[in-house]
């Protein structure tokens, strides 16, 4: 059974899609443990109900962002990861985090990149009049947001929308592709090469996966 290892900053109802997915045999593999940088995460509460150990690491010195991480990593290493999973991890990794787990280091990004990198991205969609939104799943390198992207969901953004209901509409998505995209890659699906990704052995465009 591969291994997977995810980290968490709030909500977790991503988290819950893949423990869901795992259970149910969509994805081959276990979820070993759940970090969080906030104590109070509900993710952390999701992970215990499904009997996952679940850790709280809080920086007491928040600007010592290598200690931080280092700290993080052996933690984690202690689960001897396959994958690492951002599911709503709210603070930027130090390089040599990125490094560490280069290639196995997912994230999934509330927007149609490379357009909003960043925060407060349904808030810039809505602003800019964009007709058009969704969710990314890419591979994380050092540049925020800008690594290879696997796959993307799109949602359509209509006239009287507010950003909490765009929220809902791209998180509906992203429970559908999070879960699919962790399956390639516990599966040998997908890799890491060259700094792109693929799957099965063809190198995914910019966009990442065509959407059927
Ligand atoms: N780290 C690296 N190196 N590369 C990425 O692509 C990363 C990453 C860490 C997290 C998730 C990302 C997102 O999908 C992610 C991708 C946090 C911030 C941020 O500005 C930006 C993007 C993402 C996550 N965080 C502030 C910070 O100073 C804190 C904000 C807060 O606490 O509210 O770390 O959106
Ligand atoms: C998700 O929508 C995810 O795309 C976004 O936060 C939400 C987390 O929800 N991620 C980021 O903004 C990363 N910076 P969840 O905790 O319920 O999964």
């Amino acid at each position: 059974m591969k291994h997977i290892v995810v980290l968490v900053s709030g909500n977790g109802s991503n988290l819950q899609a893949i423990l869901d997915a795992c259970q149910q045999g969509r994805i081959n593999g276990r979820v070993e443990a759940v970090f969080s940088n906030q104590a109070q995460a509900f993710g952390l509460e999701r992970a215990r109900a499904a009997g996952i150990p679940a850790h709280a690491l809080t920086a007491a010195q928040p600007a010592d962002r290598a200690a931080f991480d280092l700290a993080l990593m052996l933690a984690i290493d202690a689960y001897q990861p396959d994958v690492v999973v951002l599911a709503g991890y709210m603070r930027i990794l130090s390089p040599a985090f990125v490094a560490h787990y280069y290639g196995r280091l997912l994230n999934i990004h509330p927007s149609l990149l490379p357009k909003y990198p960043g925060l407060h991205t349904h808030r810039r969609a809505l602003e800019n009049g964009d007709r058009e939104h969704g969710a990314t799943v890419h591979f994380v390198s050092e540049e925020l947001d800008g690594g290879p992207v696997i796959l993307q969901a799109k949602v359509p953004i209509f006239v009287d929308d507010d950003e909490h209901e765009i929220s809902a509409r791209v998180q509906q998505q992203e429970y559908a592709i999070y879960p699919l995209v962790i399956s390639w890659f516990v599966s040998g699906r997908l890799t890491l090469r060259d700094n792109a990704a693929w799957l099965d052995e063809e190198k995914l465009p910019p966009q990442g996966h065509a959407a059927e």
